[in-house]
């Protein structure tokens, strides 16, 4: 029989990503969806005919005990999350409640549905492997370069505090209940599928508006500030090898390799084959109360325990995204851009 996987999160850019790699690998692929007609949803179960859909939210507690119960999975990815680091700022108690009581939700649903009692024992004698979606931003203001699992945290936004939560208490469950829970510590990871709001496709959109002539500037915040970007398509692979491996164990994921939004930028308009010092302009309303100044990955633990290495370099990326959008513009698509978002 199939192998059975439920993807919170699945409308996402990852979580389209991880169900095309799951299918790919044979696996009966379930996605919870949140809303009522949400179009992010619809356009996924177009993409991806085969993808089945379970209704739910993080926030509502009966509903993932529900879906849990109904999908009878056999891995479970939580990746559904208020994402986008701005907006914990503005929504700081829905991204609380989203990004970081979401995940007790989720376990608390796992850990009921498969008979796991407070005092441990697993009723059923089977094991949901949970897989949470944790992030480089708990590092935050970095105590050391690069970063590993066991660089501490320091958190710089409502969002990172929110993952920090989600990620002691993955690993709390997996030390009281026995769960075979982990969490992949990941560091950017972009693709033609992100969202516009992110620095990587806003610069990317960006570049393809003024190479088309449909825009003769781009406004950036932060150019100074330095992230390690790889590619969406080969980190989904690392999530699902680490719940193939022999015990649950968290795992640093990402290139080792820093470049800044500066370089991104010149990067991006190069491979349009234009110059970034003539269209970009530098916004003060684009800072963030607390930045995050440099954030660099120490993936040697997944190298050498889960094999797990990234394929795309960051010029490959870039200039993936920079085409992916201007084929998508020279088609007459521009996805919406909430202006809200700069
Ligand atoms: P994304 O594109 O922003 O997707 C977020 C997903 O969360 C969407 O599918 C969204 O669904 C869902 N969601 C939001 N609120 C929800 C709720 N109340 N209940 C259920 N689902 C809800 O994020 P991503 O880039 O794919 O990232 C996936 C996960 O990895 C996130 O947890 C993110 O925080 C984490 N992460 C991402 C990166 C990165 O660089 N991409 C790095 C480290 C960690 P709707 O369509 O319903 O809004
Ligand atoms: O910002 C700077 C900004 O919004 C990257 C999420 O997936 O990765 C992501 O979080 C950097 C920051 O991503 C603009 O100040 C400059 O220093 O693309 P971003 P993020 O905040 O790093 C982590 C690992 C996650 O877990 C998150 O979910 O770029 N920057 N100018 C800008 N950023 C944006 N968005 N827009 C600008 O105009």
């Amino acid at each position: 029989m199939a192998r059975r996987a439920l993807i919170t999160g699945i409308s996402g850019q990852d979580g389209s990503y991880l169900a095309e790699y799951l299918l790919g690998q044979g696996y009966e692929v379930w996605g919870l969806a949140r809303g009522q007609a949400n179009p992010r949803v619809s356009r996924m179960r177009k993409q991806f005919a085969d993808v089945r859909i379970v209704r739910g939210d993080l926030l509502d507690q009966g509903s993932l005990i529900s879906a849990v119960e109904r999908v009878q999975p056999d891995e479970v990815y939580n990746l559904g999350a208020i994402s986008f680091v701005p907006m914990s700022w503005e929504q700081s108690e829905l991204t609380g409640e989203v990004t970081g009581m979401g995940v007790l939700r989720m376990l608390e649903a796992i850990r009921v549905c498969s008979g796991v009692s407070r005092n441990g024992g697993t009723a059923r004698g089977e094991q949901i492997r949970f897989y949470q979606a944790s992030s480089s931003e708990m590092f935050g203001q970095v105590s050391e370069t690069p970063q590993n699992e066991r660089t501490s945290f320091h958190p710089r936004s409502p969002y990172g505090v929110a993952k920090a939560y989600g990620h002691f208490l993955t690993q709390n469950y997996r030390e009281s209940y026995g769960m075979f829970a982990v969490s992949g510590i990941l560091f950017n990871h972009e693709s033609p599928r992100r969202g516009a709001e992110f620095v990587t496709r806003k610069v990317s959109l960006g570049v393809a508006r003024i190479k088309l002539g449909l825009a003769d500037e781009l406004r950036l915040g932060n150019l100074e500030a330095r992230r390690d970007w790889g590619f969406a398509g080969d980190y989904v692979q690392a999530m699902h090898l680490m719940l193939q491996a022999d015990k649950p164990e968290d795992y640093v994921i990402g290139t080792g390799r820093m470049k800044s939004v500066r370089e991104l930028a010149e990067a991006a308009f190069a491979a349009a084959g234009l110059d970034w010092e003539r269209y970009v302009v530098t916004d003060q309303t684009l800072h963030r109360p607390a930045e995050v100044d440099l954030l660099c990955a120490d993936p040697k633990k997944a190298r050498a325990q889960l094999g797990w290495e990234p394929k795309v370099s960051f010029d490959e990326l870039v200039a993936m995204m920079v085409e992916a959008d201007l084929r998508l513009l020279s088609n007459g698509d521009d996805p919406e851009h909430d202006s809200s978002w700069p």
